[in-house]
């Protein structure tokens, strides 16, 4: 992939290749995610507009671009078969891939690798959640999803990102970066690394599990940021999952300990002021409960008690994710000032150390 943000020409050229009828009147960047560049496009079609989103795929990240795009195939062709013929599924909507005008599933061109979906009038997505319901509703979307891909045999996914679920192997990644330290920035991150260093152990905990089978392997969404879901402007019910990049075999609890890094924090995943940086307590139960609710009885018994520490675990994946890139020097995730990986990662460090705080009141029962 080129580096360069594509210009607006090269934009226009690109999606003009997929199959959309009508004359292309508007192409705007939409500023979203760490990975992909993400573009909207309004076409005039028969005295009326339509829009589309067209994304860029970043292949220094997704080597196996057609093994992504296959994931992503198969779990939309999965739940649109549940769909028989219906526009919605339990009130939700499966993304709607739009072919190139030779029919293939992404382009191929100069500029990179291009995919691009139906826009999804109506609703919106958050970058904060504003309050209970919401969580509770993405939550609820989470949860449903997963489990209606439990009767998907995981071996039709591929892996795209080898052991990304993993945190022994985010664990090797950071102590590989802070062996090399290019950059010579360990000695401005001492605080951090002795964080990371002295929780190693928590580390080893869902894998081993995994391995003896005391947790089952699921299908995962991989990526349950709040602003992943669609909610309806209307009604404010969550109506639609997307980026489904992540979408492989991994453990049930990462997607929940997903949801509450991001979706209860008290504060931006890149804070400056750690004061403000922390869990919602009430946002958490929410999340407790629409995960429940959306899973319908598929967790475990084992699973349920370990949501506050699935919790605390991912948080701390992500922040060992975000001081690797640090150390690595920002070969990852896209960067937008100084640093900006290091003070990712002092927030969901800082989050972790709540977690242990709050771990009596964050715990779950099950009756
Ligand atoms: C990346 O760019 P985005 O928001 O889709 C990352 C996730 C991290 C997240 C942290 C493929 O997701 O795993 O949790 O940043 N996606 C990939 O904000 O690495
Ligand atoms: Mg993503």
């Amino acid at each position: 992939m080129n580096e360069r943000t594509p210009s607006t020409a090269e934009v226009l050229a690109s999606v003009q290749r997929f199959a959309i009828d009508g004359e292309c009147v508007d192409v705007v960047p939409l500023v979203r995610g760490h990975i992909h560049d993400t573009f909207v496009s309004t076409w005039r079609q028969n005295g009326g507009t339509r829009r589309y989103l067209h994304q860029r795929m970043n292949d220094k990240v997704f080597h196996d671009i057609p093994a992504v795009m296959h994931n992503i195939e198969t779990v939309s062709k999965h739940l649109r078969r549940k769909m028989s013929g219906h526009t919605t599924l339990d009130g939700f909507r499966v993304l709607d891939l739009v072919t190139t005008r030779e029919q293939r599933s992404y382009l191929v061109c100069e500029t990179g690798q291009w995919r691009t979906y139906s826009f999804i009038e109506g609703t919106t997505s958050h970058d904060h959640c504003e309050r209970p319901e919401q969580a509770f509703e993405a939550a609820r979307a989470f949860g449903w999803f997963s489990s209606q891909l439990a009767d998907l045999d995981p071996r039709n996914l591929r892996e795209t990102l080898p052991h990304f679920f993993s945190t022994p192997h985010r664990l090797q990644q950071f102590e590989d970066a802070l062996a090399e330290d290019p950059r010579s920035r360990a000695e401005h991150c001492i605080d951090e690394i002795r964080f990371a260093q002295q929780r190693r152990e928590m580390a080893f905990v869902i894998d081993g599990m995994l391995r003896s089978g005391e947790i089952p392997t699921r299908t995962v969404h991989g990526d349950t940021k709040l602003n992943n879901v669609l909610f309806c402007k209307r009604t404010g019910r969550a109506s639609c999952i997307v980026d489904l990049d992540t979408c492989m075999p991994g453990y049930s609890l990462y997607d929940f300990g997903d949801l509450v890094r991001f979706t209860a924090a008290t504060s931006d995943e890149d804070e400056r002021d750690l004061d403000r940086v922390g869990t919602d307590l009430e946002l958490y139960r929410a999340l407790v409960d629409g995960y429940l609710e959306g899973m319908r009885g598929t967790l475990s018994k084992r699973e349920i008690l370990l949501m506050p520490f699935a919790a605390r675990l991912v948080t701390y994946t992500i922040g060992l994710r975000f001081l690797a890139d640090h150390l690595a020097g920002d070969i990852y995730f896209k960067v937008h000032r100084e640093g900006h990986n290091l003070d990712r990662a002092r927030v969901q460090f800082r989050m972790v150390e709540r977690m242990e705080q709050q771990a009596d009141t964050m715990a779950v029962t099950t009756s």
